[in-house]
């Protein structure tokens, strides 16, 4: 980095300091969008990169609820509202022990390009909340959503900013948010995505988070005429993401030896096949177990525990044509990006966000193999909202062949939208670069259109 870029990094680090995560994301855009800037000195002078990087709005606010004991529990919630200038703001909520501003904002700022890139009219944003769903009953969590959209309530809305699911948020707490938002407001109004069938919620949905990164990993294999046939894949994590990816990697007549939660990984050489599919499904939807189960289950697999001497992930170091990381940010160092290069690795599709490291993604870019950056390859999910929300708009539901049809052809279209904006900026192959600068070029328009908001 030099120059303007240079510069404009030393004063977001200055105002942004511990936020590691955020500043992470913001560096990566702007090494990939100096050139846009060297081109189009108008939106270097609108200032259009030093207002992205500053939320429209940030939300923090105390969530109180009391615990099946009766003791009172005191947790922090958030919404950031980053950027709505291509629709309201949308983006999902994070239960996570590990939440806080920093990793909100990381999570917001790229949903901005990553909507863009959708070619659907949606903002960005992000929340969550320092709750840890794990271990609580169905009360508590019921008691938390409640206590926490009673406040959120009174920011959202269906065309001010619809949030939806991540990490520890899925259906469960989904209809729990909703059934309080409809309460204190009286109102039946596509305020989430994400919602159960019968009240308003898209089919497709549920998968399509997982489904859309394996169409884009085949998109990008055909380039080389290639496909996911029997290639052997790595997925990491075991939550909504991973299962979707597991089971379209098998539609595709590809094999996943691996899944994994925050204890350890399983590693199933004979492959994860639909009957363990299902086994691990249950697991982790119904049952809410640990990874070790299926190991347990099935002899074929063996389970190993995290292991926090170690300065690489062991699941990354099994050999394998194809990676799709599905679990958490940062979650490939450079180590673990050298292992999977070490053994060949082809493609990586990133179903998490951010889940490699800035050496894990310069060594894939480096190394020339296909790499699909998160706010590309996982977009499916936030597109499939964004079907949910004109199907509530409408006040219709399509037909399950009909979403999944309009996914994949939003995820061609994505494919298409970062190969072109990679040749035309000269990195051709070049997905990271491709997908930050065709993002950045159509939220940067709209604001520019906009005036000085
Ligand atoms: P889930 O909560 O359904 O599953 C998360 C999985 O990742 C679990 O297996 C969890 O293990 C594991 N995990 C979470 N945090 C950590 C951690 N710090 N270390 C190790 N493992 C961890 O979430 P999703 O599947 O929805 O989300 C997975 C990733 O995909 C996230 O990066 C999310 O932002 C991204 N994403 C999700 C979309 C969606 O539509 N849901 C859309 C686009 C991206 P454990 O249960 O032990 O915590
Ligand atoms: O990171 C993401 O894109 C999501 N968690 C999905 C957001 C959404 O609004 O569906």
């Amino acid at each position: 980095m030099s120059g303007y870029a240079a510069e404009f990094m030393d004063a977001v680090r200055a105002k942004n300091s511990g936020e590691p995560e955020f500043l992470q994301a913001v560096a990566e855009v702007v090494d990939s969008c100096n050139i846009v800037l060297d081109r189009h000195p108008e939106l270097r002078e609108a200032k259009i990169l030093e207002r992205m990087v500053e939320p429209e709005r940030v939300i923090i606010f105390r969530v109180p609820w009391q615990d099946d004991a009766g003791e009172f529990q005191i947790n922090r919630g958030f919404r950031i509202e980053m950027n709505s200038a291509i629709g309201p703001y949308k983006g999902g909520l994070r239960f996570h022990p590990s939440v806080n501003l920093g990793i909100l904002k990381f999570l917001a700022f790229e949903q901005v390009y990553k909507n863009a890139l959708t070619t659907l009219p949606m903002g960005g944003g992000k929340g969550g909340s320092d709750f840890d769903p794990k271990g609580k009953s169905d009360g508590e969590v019921m008691r938390f959503c409640q206590s926490f959209m009673t406040e959120l309530q009174r920011h959202i809305g269906p065309d001010t900013d619809v949030p939806a699911g991540d990490i520890g948020v899925g259906g469960r707490e989904i209809g729990f948010l909703f059934g309080q938002y409809k309460r204190l407001r009286n109102e039946f109004t596509g305020v989430l995505t994400g919602k159960g069938l019968n009240w308003g919620g898209s089919l497709i949905r549920p998968e399509a988070t997982g489904y859309g990164c394996v169409y884009f990993a085949a998109e990008m294999l055909a380039t080389k005429g290639d496909s996911l046939e029997g290639k052997t894949c790595l997925v990491s994590g075991s939550g909504n993401v991973a299962q979707y990816t597991i089971e379209k990697i098998l539609d595709m007549g590809g094999t996943v030896v691996t899944a994994s939660d925050s204890s350890g990984f399983v590693y199933d050489e004979a492959g994860i096949d639909r009957e363990k599919l299902a086994f691990l499904m249950e697991l982790k939807n119904v049952t809410r177990g640990r990874i070790k189960e299926y190991a347990d289950k099935y002899p074929s697999a063996v389970f190993k525990p995290v292991d926090p001497a170690l300065d690489h992930n062991p699941l990354w170091a099994i050999k394998a044509d194809c990676a799709f990381p599905s679990a958490t940010q940062n979650e490939i160092n450079a180590a673990d990006a050298a292992n999977l290069l070490g053994n060949g690795v082809k493609l990586v599709a990133e179903g998490a966000n951010m889940p490699s490291s800035p050496d894990a993604v310069r060594a894939f870019v480096n190394a020339g193999i296909l790499y699909a950056p998160g706010k590309a390859s996982n977009a499916g999910g936030v597109a499939t909202s964004g079907l949910e929300m004109s199907q509530n708009s409408m006040r219709l539901s399509w037909p399950r062949e009909e979403v999944d049809e309009r996914l994949h052809t939003i995820m061609r279209n994505i494919h298409a939208a970062c190969v072109n904006a990679a040749n035309e900026y000269g990195t051709p192959g070049n997905y990271v670069n491709g997908a930050n600068i065709a993002g950045f070029l159509k939220v940067a328009g709209a604001m520019k259109d906009q005036g000085l908001v």
